[in-house]
């Protein structure tokens, strides 16, 4: 069944700068299946699963195009590890990485292309290079990044992190982690508006594994319409993670059928973007997920 936008609500309440006119795009609006599938493509040696298989740049490319072929809506491109203990790196390092890839994605594709980074220069670089969307694991608490932000027209991700990444998941607490994330995430969107930033140039992410236990992190999913209801488009990653490891005891190679479910759930629970790296298999849990909220509703259900 292919999806409208009549009978797929989620893509109306996608931000503009990740909507494509059907004219232009190589993948017409009929075709897209929303909820969107954003795909990860690590431009770093100490990535979070891939542990530098794409090291080189055309592999690289190779990969992001090989997973719009799958079906992904959206390729988050990313120089920098924000897995727990990864080292920084360099500006100028981060920009040697990404820069190119996305010159030659958006010469190559229509597909919208995300600047995974929380670096204000990597970001006013990676929107000139052809990105319109800043995904930012400190939701632009660096100095100079929101005003970084605010200079593009690009959507903003902002996400949710307890700590940093090197030591984030030595001891994290909260008292009650769905209220708590919410309230970040409330906070973090107005310091966007207040900086004018247009409300629908936001889409709000709970960071799924960054200084979260398994406990917070399945509260979170679990908790999603709380999210879903401070109003923004929210994105869920959960791919490979440990919380997957914690709960099945599978090594990251062993994960992709944890990393349907949750995005399956996720998805049901009113996710609009799922992050992740098996694009193929979370299409299809995507699919599956539409295709049963559409049926819950032809029966007066709701899932
Ligand atoms: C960069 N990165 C790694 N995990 C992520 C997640 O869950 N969400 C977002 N927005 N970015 C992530």
């Amino acid at each position: 069944m292919a999806e409208s936008a009549e009978r797929c609500p989620p893509f109306a309440s996608l931000p503009p700068t990740l909507r494509r006119d059907p004219l232009t795009t190589r993948y017409p609006l009929a075709a897209i299946r929303f909820p969107a599938v954003m795909g990860v493509l690590n431009c770093t040696p100490d990535s979070f699963s891939d542990g530098g298989r794409f090291a080189s740049r055309d592999a690289a490319i190779e990969h992001a195009l090989r997973m719009i072929e799958e079906g992904a809506g959206l390729i988050d491109v990313g120089g920098e590890s924000t897995r727990p203990g990864a080292q920084a790196v360099s500006v100028e390092e981060e920009l040697e990485r990404v820069v190119p890839v996305i010159e030659a994605l958006a010469a190559r594709t229509k597909i919208p292309i995300s600047i995974d980074t929380s670096k204000p220069a990597v970001m006013t670089a990676a929107v000139r290079a052809g990105a319109s969307m800043i995904n930012d694991v400190r939701a632009l608490r660096e100095p100079g990044a929101i005003a970084a932000a605010a200079g593009t027209q690009a959507t903003i991700c902002l996400m949710h992190m307890q700590g940093e990444p090197r030591t984030m998941q030595a001891d994290p607490r909260y008292g009650d982690v769905v209220a708590e994330v919410a309230d970040f995430l409330r906070e973090r969107a107005g310091a966007c508006l207040a900086s004018g930033i247009a409300k629908d140039r936001l889409v709000v992410d709970p960071g799924i594994g960054f200084g979260k236990r398994l406990e917070h992190n399945l509260a979170l999913l679990a908790g999603l319409p709380a999210l879903t209801a401070l109003g923004w488009p929210v994105v869920i990653g959960v791919s490979r993670k440990s919380m997957l490891g914690a709960l099945l005891g599978r090594s990251v190679d062993q994960r992709i059928a944890g990393g349907v479910a949750m995005a399956t759930a996720a998805v049901l629970a009113g996710a609009s973007i799922v992050r992740t790296h098996d694009v193929a298999e979370t299409v299809d849990a995507v699919k599956v997920a539409v295709a049963l909220r559409e049926a819950a509703k032809n029966v007066g259900c709701r899932l």
